[in-house]
């Protein structure tokens, strides 16, 4: 056996994340710094996740990725970005017992093999590219032996996607914008862990599985060329909003939580409107569902689900329990029977599921 015949792997998975106050706009669009805090949830890490497993060997003679068993390019100035940050961070890796010795400065040298899953269909129509880079970042730093703390790679994970960054952690994330111009600063914290408020039940109705038209990255640039309202937004509303969603955080304040997260999915579709040409992420059917959701709030008096839309027309819906969870999947179904464009997928937040 020939001493270059080692292969040296390591295998992590990510979750997803579903924001509640929303990053929309960059002021730095190489180091993706955004314009404003934003505040996640981690989804619960057996659905809608990311596992990825990379390699190193002496055998190899270039990177490579491949995502869901095809080979896709690593040219990219995100990739490239993640892996040269890893790299320039790498440890000493022993492996006595195979006789595998790796010095820091070996590593840029030796090229990587990166194999990505997504546990659901990426034609879903549901972000992937924030459970992707975090959990890139994170396998690759477990095989280079990269010891920082998770806030630095949160950091790293920020300049392959944005939402990437919240991906880090479990539980509650808040993004902090940071004002350093080289981004040391714009990383992700954990706000609460995912025990914290466990009985919430986030549920994601499938509107329309087809691609959406506008990219995030170059929709929140048009949003940050052409909307007066993305710049009141981010100076005067957000800074506020996020200290009232970490004290309903805090406090598991269902109404409060409820309220911001479905102003704030409100305000950045109108972002998305008064952007030129504007944008349309939602379609009718998101439209019925807010409706629908509104009017059941408001006939109950105290809201009792939260609706909140990225950049498409899919609904994450969130409930305070599993009992209105139930009851929100028999209405939903009642209104949006499956045999039309609406598929549902229910995820937990904790370990139980419905
Ligand atoms: C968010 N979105 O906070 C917002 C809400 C979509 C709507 O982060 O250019 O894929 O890679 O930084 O992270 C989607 O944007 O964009 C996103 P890039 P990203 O979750």
């Amino acid at each position: 056996e020939s001493k270059k015949d080692w292969i040296l792997m390591a295998t992590a998975r990510s979750p997803t994340n579903i924001a509640v106050v929303k990053y929309w706009g960059k002021r730095d669009e190489a180091l993706i710094l955004p314009i404003n805090d934003s505040i996640s949830v981690t989804l619960d890490p057996s659905h809608l996740c990311t596992t990825t497993t990379v390699a190193v060997s002496p055998k190899f003679d270039r990177d490579q990725m491949w995502l869901n068993g095809k080979e896709i390019s690593l040219s990219g100035g995100r990739y490239q970005r993640c892996l040269r940050e890893i790299r320039s961070r790498a440890g000493d890796v022993e492996d006595e017992e195979r006789g595998i010795c790796i010095g820091k400065e070996d590593w840029g040298k030796l090229h990587v093999h990166i194999a990505s899953y997504n546990n659901f269909p990426t034609a879903a129509g549901l972000a992937s590219s924030a459970a992707g880079f975090a959990c890139l970042v994170y396998s690759l730093a477990k095989l280079m032996n990269v010891r920082e703390e998770q806030g630095k790679l949160s950091a790293i994970a920020r300049q392959g996607s944005g939402s990437a960054c919240r991906s880090l952690f479990g539980g509650f994330v808040k993004w902090e914008m940071g004002k350093d111009s080289t981004g040391s600063d714009s990383i992700a914290v954990q706000l609460a862990d995912e025990k914290h408020w466990n009985d919430l039940v986030i549920i994601i109705a499938v509107v329309s599985s087809r691609q959406k038209e506008t990219s995030s990255t170059t929709g929140m640039r048009e949003s940050v060329e052409t909307s007066p309202l993305l710049h009141y937004r981010s100076t005067e509303v957000v800074p506020k909003r996020i200290l009232q969603m970490e004290e309903a955080i805090r406090t598991r304040d269902f109404s409060s939580f409820a309220r911001l997260t479905c102003a704030d999915s409100n305000q950045f579709h109108a972002v998305c409107l008064d952007t030129s040409p504007p944008i349309f992420y939602m379609n009718d059917t998101s439209h019925r569902i807010i409706s629908y959701m509104e009017k059941w709030n408001r006939f109950e008096g105290t809201p009792q689900v939260a609706y909140t839309f990225d950049a498409g027309p899919n609904a994450v819906l969130i409930a305070p329990n599993r009992n209105v969870a139930a009851l929100l999947l028999q209405r939903l179904l009642f209104y949006f029977p499956p045999s039309t464009d609406t598929e549902l997928k229910s995820f937990v937040l904790g370990d139980q599921s419905i």
